[in-house]
Parts: C-alpha cells; structure tokens; sequence
C-alpha cells in the first residue's frame, strides 16, 4: 500500500475531530497517534483495506496542517479558524444542538451567527470531501457536527453513496420544532442514501419529521425525496471493542493498578463507581444526591463503602458546563464535609482524565456500577463495565434514558429523577443474592460480547454498499 496520500480514495470518513493526536517530542519533532477510541478502533481496519482518508479538524485553531499518511490511511485536516472553534463547535455544536437533542435539558440558545458558521463549516468540510472521493466512493458521515454534510456532498457529487450516522439521541418533533433552521437541517439529512441513529426511537422521530418536507414520503425506515432517491433511516446501535477491553482490564499492567486503587482508597468493602464526561446529560447531579443521601441515612456505611466518581473535563468554555461543575464541586463539598471520616471520605470525585489503564482497572475494583444519564445516545460506560468484568458479584445500574438500555435488559434500571427510586435500586443491586446478580452479569456479557464495534462498522456499511 501507498506511503504517501492519494489523489483519491474509495472510501471516507468525515468526523469534526481527526483519529490522531499531535505529539511533540523534548526536540520539537512532531508525530501523529491514533487517539484511543471505539470509531477509530472500528473503522481503522476498514480503512486500511478499502484503502481510505479520514477528514476532520486537528484540534488547533487558526492553524493549516498538509496531509499526511498514517497507519495505512490518510488524513486530511481541515482548518478552523478560533472564531469558527466558537461559532460552529462551541456555539451551534454544542449550545444549540447538543441540548436540543437531548431533549432540552437546557435551554437551546440560537444565534444566527453561529448558524451562519455552522453552515461554512459544513460547507468546507464537504468540498474537502467531493475533491478526494473517487468516482462512486462511499463516504460516512459521522455525528451532529457535520448535520448539513450530506446535502452539500450530495449537490457536489451526485455520483457518491453517502451514509451518515448520528451518535446522540434524535429528539420528537415537539422540540425539534423550537430550531429556527429546522427544514434545513431535515434536508441536510435527506441528502444521505443512509441515515444511521442509535435506537429505532430515534429513528423513527427523524422519519416523522422527514415525512413533513415537501414531496417527501416515508414509511417503514424508507423515505423518498422529490428528486427520485430513496433514503434508509435506520437504527444501528454501536457498540465497543469488547474483546479489546476485557484483554486489557485482565492484564498484568491493570491488575497491578488496580491493586494500587483498591489501597488508595483504604481497602474498602464495597466500591461503588461512576464515570462520565462532565455533562449535564450524565445524571451527575441526581446521581451525587441519591448516593450522597444513602450516607446521610445510614444505609451506607461511610467505614465500608466508597463512591468513586471520575469527571472527565469537557466543553470547558460552554456557560452549561462552568455552572455544572461549580455545582457539582458544591454537591461534593457538602456531602463530604456530612459524612466522610477522618480516615477517608465516602465520596472521591475526581474531576480529570486518566489513561485507559486507569480507567480500566476502575472498571475493575467497581462493585456496583452507575450509569444514570437523564438522556444519552448510547451509553459506551456501561458495555465497557460489563466487557472489563470477569467477576460475576457485580452489578449495573443503568437509566432507562440511555439507549444502551434497549440491549442491556437485565441491568439493574432506574428514572434518575426519581432518587427515592434510584436509592432503593442501588441498594436492591447491593443485596440482591449473588445468583441472580452473576445471572443478570452473564446475560449481558453474551450481548456485549456478540454485538460488538466491529460488528456495528459492518451492518452499516453493508446496508449503505447495498443501497
Ligand atoms: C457520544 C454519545 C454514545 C471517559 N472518561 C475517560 C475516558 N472516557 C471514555 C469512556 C467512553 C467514552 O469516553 C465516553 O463515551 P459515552 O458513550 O459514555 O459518552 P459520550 O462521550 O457522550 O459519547 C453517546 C457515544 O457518542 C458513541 O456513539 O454512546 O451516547 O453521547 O469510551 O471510556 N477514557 C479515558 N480516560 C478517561 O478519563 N481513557
């Protein structure tokens, strides 16, 4: 295979970030890594046999980096200017769609100029995408950032199969209806052969929404438009690399760290774990109050039981995310200075990233597991809790708002608004005999094990080649 970058390639992916961080050594030489994560784990092989480019932003603003190949692919970044960083990722991205998706949690905030800056970013990553598409190539499109990717791609190169999959959740058309550019961004999607989402809810609020349009009919996850396609909606839940996971939770390296955890936080009894990009999707706050409460009543013991909860700093420069973290330093501080003990306190938040190793051995001393967002797409927490276990005297307690519900049935299920609810869950998952808890923990195992990332990456690109 080719060392150098293409002219063109059959096969693409576009992402608002690229799959390789920058690294600079003590003498200034630069490398790319590829960034750990499920997607780049997933689509790295299919790249590397269809021979594809990866196009997405490098993570500095103002800033044009050439193409390079890496690790069998190329990659082509696209450039961002600091004020498109905060008009089309802080503002549109992140202020206007990410809460509107999941179902207004917060106030959405619509600026016209943001909007403006989401278009000419869409714009510029969809003609980077028509210059290195070979004729008839197959491109996917991936997430909420690049909403209007399609139709653009669609009005440069009729001739592509284009696919895009969305990875938060797609909300019903009472609050859909709020966005000042509704019909645009239905169209932006309509512009795809392939619409992907995470769960058939989902799904089937975008083709109530797509049945709206102008000349538009749809039924049965198939729409079709005025100029004579037809569109797939579908769901396809992703998934994680299971078998990835499990080798490095039951590694040497990991057991070690592990150990290391269990004694830094004084030997406990019972480890109660928790862990989240630091959003206000995640359930943080209903979560630190059900457990905190727990303390309070004497149904925890503070002597035997801790609760770890890792924060992972994130949108740092979004007004919600400030507000979150004040408030939940505050939680904390409360809690803390209510219940902990002189030799260690109940709750440990730490609000930073660890490396994966760390992070898996977490998974690894967690006794009981809790996943309690108040709406997420998927949820990949809770399937790599699962895949990292080898212990069957463990428990997940899952919301019923993440789409990671649908497949893990036998997990223990809570409202996270309802924390009297949530309270007695964590405690049945505490007590229930260790039976039925190494039941509920082999039955989802087989799932996360069958259905893993790979097999995601799979099913859609078979349906979007068989378009
Ligand atoms: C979006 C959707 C959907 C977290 N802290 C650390 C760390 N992580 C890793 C986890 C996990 C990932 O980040 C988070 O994935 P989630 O799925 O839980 O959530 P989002 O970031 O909101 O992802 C979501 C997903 O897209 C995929 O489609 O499931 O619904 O919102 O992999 O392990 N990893 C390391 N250190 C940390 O401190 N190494």
């Amino acid at each position: 295979m080719s060392e150098t970058v293409q002219d063109k390639v059959d096969f693409l992916v576009i992402a608002n970030r690229l799959p390789v961080d920058r690294k600079i050594d003590d003498d200034g030489n630069v490398s790319w890594k590829s960034s750990p994560g499920g997607l780049v784990t997933a689509l790295e092989p299919v790249m590397q046999r269809k021979g594809g480019a990866w196009i997405g932003w490098h993570g500095a603003p103002d800033e044009v980096v050439e193409p390079f190949h890496h690790d069998g692919y190329d990659i082509h970044p696209v450039p961002l200017s600091a004020q498109e960083v905060e008009e089309y990722y802080e503002g549109f991205s992140n202020a206007t769609l990410w809460p509107l998706y999941h179902d207004c949690i917060v106030e959405p905030v619509f600026h016209r100029e943001w909007w403006d800056a989401f278009q000419k970013v869409n714009k510029r990553f969809a003609e980077q995408a028509a210059r290195q598409a070979s004729e008839g190539a197959t491109v996917w499109v991936q997430d909420y950032q690049l909403n209007l990717v399609p139709k653009y791609l669609r009005q440069m190169r009729p001739d592509l199969r284009i696919g895009f999959f969305l990875h938060i959740p797609f909300p019903p058309i009472e609050l859909y209806s709020r966005l000042p550019w509704r019909e645009e961004l239905v169209e932006g999607l309509l512009g795809a052969d392939l619409v992907g989402f995470q769960t058939p809810g989902a799904a089937a609020n975008f083709q109530r929404l797509a049945k709206r349009r102008p000349g538009v009919t749809a039924a049965r996850g198939r729409a079709h438009t005025p100029d004579g396609r037809t569109v797939v909606i579908r769901d396809f839940p992703i998934s994680i690399d299971s078998r990835g996971f499990h080798e490095l939770a039951t590694s040497e390296k990991v057991k070690a760290e592990a150990i290391k955890l269990r004694e830094d936080l004084g030997n406990p009894g019972t480890i109660i774990f928790g862990v989240d990009r630091l959003d206000y999707t995640k359930g943080l706050r209903q979560r630190i109050r059900a457990v905190g409460e727990l303390f309070k009543e004497g149904k925890l013991d503070p002597h035997e039981v801790v609760f770890l909860q890792l924060a992972t700093p994130s949108r740092e420069r979004v007004e919600e995310y400030k507000i979150l973290r004040d408030d939940i330093n505050l939680l904390v501080g409360q809690i803390n200075s209510k219940v902990g003990t002189i030799a260690n306190r109940a709750l440990v938040y730490r609000n930073e990233s660890v490396p994966r190793e760390v992070l898996a051995a977490m998974y690894q001393v967690a006794d009981l597991m809790l996943v309690t967002p108040v709406r997420d797409g998927m949820n990949l927490v809770a399937k790599e809790y699962i895949a990292c276990r080898s212990n069957d005297d463990s428990a997940l307690v899952l919301s019923e708002f993440a789409g990671a519900a649908r497949e893990l049935k036998q997990a223990y299920m809570v409202n996270p608004y309802d924390i009297d609810g949530m309270k007695a869950t964590i405690m049945k998952a505490l007590t229930d005999s260790p039976k039925l808890k190494a039941r509920k923990m082999r039955a989802m195992r087989r799932q996360v094990f069958d259905k893993t990332i790979d097999v995601w990456a799979d099913s859609f690109l078979t349906e979007l080649e068989g378009h």
